[in-house]
């Protein structure tokens, strides 16, 4: 059976109306171009898993931080007056909830992806202000007629910066801010005492803080080398998948995965009672090209009816070169003759515009074959294939669909 003529044109001019404008539709395209990872983009998604880990992490440090202001108020209250004490618990009760309203909103929303990374910014200022709040707090609830109470507060925020090494070590500047906000003002208050124990104490949190940083950059750097791996091997892991299924001249799926995708749409469209089709086409005389310009004149043929058949189908339908010059698209017809008016498209497409080949211009054709039925895959291939044959007979450039 041949395509009518008037008919088809009219339908191409509704169904394909780039084509005849010399361009192809992009919303048909069926492979589309990935966004290629470059470094940056790499290093905002290790950004991303960073910040994503410090909002899982640190929420119980808001509950930490209310029970310790709670136990050093409890410890203070005989010996610090209480117009002092009260505000500074007010003060760390309010950016707790702060911090319990961010991680609320957070959890809520879920930003996903670099969206994540718009939090970052509140993260940092809320983490901020609770450290400073405790740093230079501490200054004003000490009582300065007690060393053993200085001693005391200083060994909660030794404790509280101890917690954040491990808690924001994904992010090295804000474990390092966060540990100076805590320990610079009473470390600084320690050292410009005259008696040797606040002296001596104060020379430890220095320590401290430098053992911090060694220990932070090397937490950082390497949680930072480990998520980078981690998505490069998925990366190469994705690749590698891909590139086990395309072939590599036509761009297009290669002959196992056609067998292995086509046999899961066969299967879907049995089970779901729908039709299926199946083209078949095969350049015609295509040794001849290979004998008269050359291997690489018929591997830019084959190159080309890949970008073609790339630019033609939709998204749902499947393309593959399944042998030296053949292809193949199955498809879902959603339209009485779908699949013979599609062959017909691909068979104008190719043998109204030749391949420019090293200044020489190719003419080529192809013989289609369609077949249309809720058969199994091998019987709807053996059916386009005998039809292809039979065009092939009448003198190829044609479409023949199988009975
Ligand atoms: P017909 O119209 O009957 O299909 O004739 P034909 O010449 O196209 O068919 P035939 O099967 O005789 O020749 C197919 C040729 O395709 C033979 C082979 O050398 C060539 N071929 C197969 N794979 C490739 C390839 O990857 N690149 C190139 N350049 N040629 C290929
Ligand atoms: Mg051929
Ligand atoms: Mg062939």
């Amino acid at each position: 059976m041949r395509a009518s003529f008037p008919f088809l044109y009219s339908y191409l001019f509704a169904q394909y109306p780039a084509f005849f404008r010399g361009e192809l539709p992009s919303d048909r395209k069926a492979y589309p171009v990935e966004e290629k990872k470059t470094d940056s983009s790499l290093d905002a998604l290790v950004r991303v898993e960073k910040l994503q880990l410090l909002f899982h992490q640190s929420y119980p440090a808001i509950f930490v931080s209310l029970i310790s202001c709670a136990l050093l108020s409890a410890i203070l209250w005989p010996v610090q007056h209480e117009d002092v004490l009260f505000p500074w618990i007010l003060i760390i009760a309010v950016n707790a909830f702060a911090r319990f309203i961010l991680f609320t909103l957070y959890n809520y929303i879920k930003p996903r992806g670099r969206d994540i990374l718009a939090w970052e910014g509140s993260y940092f200022i809320t983490l901020l202000l609770s450290s400073l709040s405790w740093g230079i707090g501490a200054l004003f609830i000490m009582p300065f007629d007690s060393q053993l109470h200085q001693v005391v507060v200083f060994y909660f925020l030794i404790g509280m910066s101890g917690g954040a090494l491990s808690v924001y070590s994904a992010n090295r500047v804000m474990t390092l801010t966060a540990i100076a906000c805590l320990l610079i003002p009473i470390t600084t208050w320690f050292i410009l005492q005259s008696s040797l124990l606040p002296v001596a104490v104060g020379m430890g949190a220095v320590v401290f803080y430098i053992s911090a940083i060694r220990a932070g950059r090397i937490l950082s750097s390497t949680l930072n080398d480990s998520f980078k791996l981690g998505h490069e091997l998925k990366i190469a892991k994705e690749t590698a998948e891909a590139m086990a299924q395309i072939d590599e001249l036509s761009g297009i799926n290669n002959r196992r995965a056609f067998y292995d995708k086509g046999k899961m749409l066969v299967d879907y469209c049995l089970r779901n009672n729908e039709e299926l089709s199946a083209i078949i086409f095969d350049i015609d005389h295509f040794k001849k090209i290979n004998d008269r310009l050359g291997h690489a004149a018929g591997d830019a043929a084959i190159r080309h009816l890949g970008q073609i058949l790339q630019q033609t189908i939709r998204k749902s339908d499947l393309c593959a070169r399944i042998g030296g010059e053949e292809f193949v698209v199955l498809l879902k017809p959603y339209a009485p003759d779908e699949a013979a008016k599609l062959a017909e498209i691909l068979r104008l497409m190719i043998s109204k515009a030749p391949i420019r080949f090293n200044g020489e211009e190719i003419d080529i054709s192809a013989s289609f074959g369609v077949a249309v039925g809720a058969s199994d895959l091998d019987t709807l291939l053996k059916d386009a294939d005998a039809a292809m044959y039979k065009a092939k007979e009448m003198g190829r450039n044609t479409v023949v669909c199988s009975e």
